[in-house]
């Protein structure tokens, strides 16, 4: 892979050809001194990781896969890494001319379909792995609910696309870093447009496997779902379905 640009984003960035998974393989090469902003990609994974072990596909050059560490200095950041990188995510894709949305908590949707996905893991007391997934072309592979930017009539090179999603991971992730109350309203602020779960009438299925109905209403300071059930309850971890709006 051509990565001329995307080097200069990083302190590190180790480039392969094929991984296992690129946040398992930076999880191998974590050490105390690692420095913020260490990353790894792959132009393919073979076990590419979803939340609750599911599978995250990436074909050879079709899909960026992308992590890199951050260390949070308060928990007030720590909870809201996801919600951050959704919002940096989606405002480069929405750069590139597609209208994206955020589905709480870590997906990016463009009508409906996948487009990208985030997996952040915290590997100790102040390392966090943010990985991230974004198709650039059809895979085989990938399911039915799956798009990608050139279907969407982006066509943009993964040397680009990565300088781009670290330029805008750095900007949102130094003011969550820096000042998270500031952020945490500023990001709530932009979720009002950006996340398409807000004011959606929901299915949430929690991480024991009960269902929860209800309309979505906000995303408290700590990041979690605010479901109206007509109670409100506020979600840290769960699988939501849009249903209606
Ligand atoms: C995610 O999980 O969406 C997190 C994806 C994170 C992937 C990145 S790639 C770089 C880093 N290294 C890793 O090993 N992982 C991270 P979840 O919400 O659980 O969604 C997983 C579901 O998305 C699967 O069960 C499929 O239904 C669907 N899916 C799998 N591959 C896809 C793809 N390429 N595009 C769209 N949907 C996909």
């Amino acid at each position: 892979m051509e990565l001329d640009k995307a080097h200069s984003h990083f302190p590190e960035l180790i480039a392969l050809a094929e991984v296992d998974s690129t946040n398992k393989e930076l999880l191998r090469r974590l050490g105390p001194e690692t420095p913020e902003f260490f990353a790894v990609t792959a132009a393919s994974q073979l076990g590419g990781l979803g939340r609750l072990s599911r599978n995250w596909v990436t074909e050879p050059g079709k899909s960026m896969a992308l992590s890199m560490l951050l260390r949070p200095k308060t928990s007030a950041a720590a909870n809201w890494i996801t919600i951050m990188a959704g919002l940096a995510l989606r405002q480069v894709v929405v750069d590139l001319g597609v209208a994206a949305s955020i589905k709480w908590p870590n997906d990016i949707l463009v009508d409906g379909r996948k487009l990208a996905g985030i997996l952040a893991e915290l590997s100790g007391p102040n390392a966090v792995i943010l990985g991230m997934g974004l198709n650039l072309q059809t895979q085989q592979g990938a399911p039915e609910t799956a798009t990608s930017l050139s279907e969407l009539g982006a066509e943009v090179s993964m040397d680009h696309l990565i300088s781009l999603v670290a330029t805008a991971i750095k900007s949102y992730w130094e003011l969550l870093n820096e000042n998270p109350t500031e952020a945490i309203a500023r990001f709530q602020t932009e979720l009002a447009t950006a996340c398409s779960t807000l004011g959606t009438e929901v299915r949430a299925e929690l991480p024991g496997g009960r269902n929860l109905y209800g309309v979505a209403r906000a995303i408290d300071a700590e990041g979690r779902l605010v479901i109206e059930c007509p109670e409100p309850v506020a979600l840290a971890a769960a699988d939501v379905w849009h249903l209606r709006n």
